[in-house]
């Protein structure tokens, strides 16, 4: 681009081209700088800038951000900190405002690395990284009873140098940045939902900092305003609200850890927070963070803290004489059936690790944080005999619990040892390629006869459920491996399950889940989802669940037939029946309605069907919607299976 290099206002030095071609750079790779330029790439630009904010509620100056989505989809970010300094920076020549949000890596690394700064951002890009990717980028700041301002264009380039436009009693920085449609071709409309989950989240994990967002994009305007003085002690109550705890109080710790300065390493700092609280489910559920990144693949943190949690806990149950002198000790699994835990540290240097580096390497982190945990879970057990008690009561039963279901799988494999380890209700496919095959778990007979009569027999096999499957969410392995139609679906698949299950063993790549369009159909579905969320999650993480579409209408006229997959299609449908036509409405209650040709015409021949693909974009929030689902309601269930996009993505096969 040639009008890059042309001089806006002012000649640009050396340096200032230099600056240029490493925001161009940014510009024709974005994908080395923010992984993405998809809607979650989108939404990283908005983390860039709001990171710096936080950083400066970290270093203890600013508590509030308010975030605003304006009605062309820019971005605004305001915070009360001390305000990108306004002076000129002596490497740079210009303002450390220009020079933040031109320079590559400039962000968080300016304050100098004292090695008590603390910064976030995954890819600690900052801020000259979403300038570059931005059509239009603005900044001020409030300083000293003046608002200073200077803007961008078209992906960096300096419209004026940094100037005071005026008096002001705020105090701290605000940016404004549209993204570039060029750049983000998939979509430039963000997502109030995204934002709305990350920055609640952040506010959990930074207390005391209230991060506001408004919509304006909707009349009235969308707002959340966040704010949690408990920190994650409020976490882990929100977390195990959609729960049952089972002791009151949570096993809560804050600590500062100084490390002196030694031989070759410097002085560093390290926060600790962690908050825990027992449910009467069995699921463990552990989040662990980083400088307020969530690191799903665990790391130094997780493993000094579990460390703690199983040491402690076999120390006072040895103790206190619940577990005898020779008894086994309580593993690690058996510690962590039903927690809810939040384990949050804040590092100066974090190493990450793992296939999607979201793996905390630090090894100084695990001993500062075993010790920490250790001293406040041990005192903790003391002070409150009762919930100890009720604690290590759990984690017994999880132990008595584990060795049942080991027998039990131990059987189970004896079993499967036979030659037909297929069960005798699968129809299966003719094909052994399973990249090629598909199952469909079918509810009632009926549609099981259906589907077995309408399929294609090379590459479609037919599992029809007949009994009730069980809410795994309510039930303990054993029990769950006793479930007929669980046992069944095991086998089907040739993965086992649980920590055994083994992905490359799959004999079908597609998972379809096909049932009614009503709400017992949804139910069916979700329990079916849970059970592959719960004991198979790869099946889920790898794409290989779906869940079939079958039509809700059929419409016919003179030698015409339609389907209609939604309320809003039937609509359209009617809209282009002719008048003198008389048109045969016919609405499909279940799919044992369907003959098989029918149900092989709309739901299950690749050429014409829609197949919804289960994803899992938020761990978390999917743990706690499967809790949902799994209440009593009803309602919420069937809006879930219907709409809910989080999970369900649409996809045409
Ligand atoms: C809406 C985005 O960037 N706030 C922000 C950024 C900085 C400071 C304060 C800040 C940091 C320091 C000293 C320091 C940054 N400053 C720099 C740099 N909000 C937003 N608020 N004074 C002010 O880290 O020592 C980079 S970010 F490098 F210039 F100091």
């Amino acid at each position: 681009m040639d009008d890059l290099l042309k001089p806006v206002n002012h000649e640009y030095t050396e340096d200032q081209i230099q600056v240029l071609e490493g925001l161009e750079a940014v510009r024709k790779r974005p994908g080395m700088y923010i992984a993405t330029t998809s809607e979650k790439g989108l939404h990283h630009l908005v983390w860039e800038i709001v990171d710096n904010s936080i950083d400066e509620a970290l270093a203890g100056i600013c508590d509030r951000i308010i975030v605003t989505v304006t009605k062309d989809n820019e971005i605004i970010v305001k915070d009360n900190g001390r305000g990108i300094p306004v002076g000129i920076h002596h490497k740079t020549g210009v303002s450390t405002v220009q020079t933040v949000y031109t320079v590559l890596h400039a962000g968080g690394k300016f304050g100098g690395d004292s090695g008590y700064k603390v910064s976030g951002g995954l890819h600690g890009v900052g801020g000259s990284v979403v300038n570059a990717l931005s059509s239009k980028f603005e900044v001020w700041v409030g300083h000293e009873g003046k608002m200073h301002y200077m803007s961008f264009s078209n992906g960096g380039h300096v419209d004026g140098p940094l100037h005071i436009i005026g008096d002001t009693d705020y105090r701290g920085t605000t940016v404004k940045f549209k993204p570039d449609p060029t750049i983000f071709t998939e979509t430039t409309t963000f997502n109030y939902n995204t934002l709305k989950e990350r920055f609640k989240q952040l506010a959990f994990l930074n207390k005391g900092l209230t991060i506001e967002l408004i919509d304006e994009r909707e009349e009235p305007n969308l707002h959340d305003s966040f704010l949690y003085e408990g920190g994650l002690k409020q976490y882990v109550e929100f977390l195990n609200s959609t729960k049952t705890a089972i002791h009151p109080d949570i096993i809560y710790c804050e600590e500062t850890y100084n490390e002196p300065a030694k031989e070759g390493q410097d002085a560093f700092a390290m926060e600790v927070e962690i908050a825990v609280q027992y449910n009467d489910t069995y699921q463990p559920n552990v989040y662990a963070f980083c400088n307020n990144i969530f690191t799903p693949e665990y790391g130094t943190h997780e493993e000094g803290f579990r460390l703690a949690l199983v040491r402690e806990i076999n120390k006072y149950a040895k103790d206190k004489k619940f577990l005898k002198e020779n008894d086994d000790n309580l593993t690690a699994d058996d510690c962590r059936e039903g927690i809810t835990a939040v384990v949050s540290v804040k590092h100066p240097n974090p190493q990450y690790e793992g296939q999607t580096k979201t793996k905390l390497g630090n090894s100084e982190v695990k001993p500062i944080v075993n010790k920490i945990f250790g001293d406040c879970l041990s005192r903790f057990l003391q002070e409150n005999p009762d919930e100890a008690k009720t604690i290590v009561e759990k984690a017994m039963l999880a132990a008595k619990g584990r060795i049942a279901a080991k027998k039990a799988r131990e059987q189970t494999r004896k079993s499967a040892m036979g030659i037909s380890t297929l069960p005798g209700k699968l129809a299966d496919c003719s094909n052994r390629d399973p990249e090629l095959c598909e199952i469909f778990i079918v509810e009632g007979n009926s549609a099981g006869g259906s589907a077995k009569d309408g399929r294609n027999r090379q590459f479609q096999a037919i599992l029809p459920l007949r009994g009730k499957i069980i809410n795994v969410e309510k039930a303990r392995q054993e029990k769950v491996l006793d479930n007929k139609e669980i046992g069944t679906m095991i086998s089907a698949f040739g993965t086992s399950f649980g920590p055994e299950f083994n992905i490359e063993k799959l004999r079908y790549h597609k998972i379809v889940i096909m049932t009614d369009a009503d709400v017992d159909g949804a139910h069916i579905a979700t329990l079916l989802l849970t059970f592959f969320y719960r004991y198979m999650k790869p099946l889920v993480e790898n794409g290989h669940v779906y869940l079939a579409q079958p039509p809700l209408y059929k419409v016919q006229y003179n030698k015409n037939v339609q389907y209609a997959y939604s309320e809003q299609q039937m609509d359209e449908i009617r809209k282009t029946i002719p008048e003198n036509a008389k048109p045969l409405i016919q609405r499909y209650k279940g799919l044992g309605e369907m003959d098989p040709q029918q149900l092989w015409e709309t739901t299950m021949d690749p050429n014409n069907r829609v197949l919804l693909k289960v994803t899992l974009d938020d761990a978390i929030e999917a743990d706690r919607t499967f809790d949902m689902l799994m209440g009593e309601e009803v309602e919420p269930r069937k809006e879930f299976i219907l709409t809910n996009a989080k999970f369900v993505k649409n996809l045409d096969i």
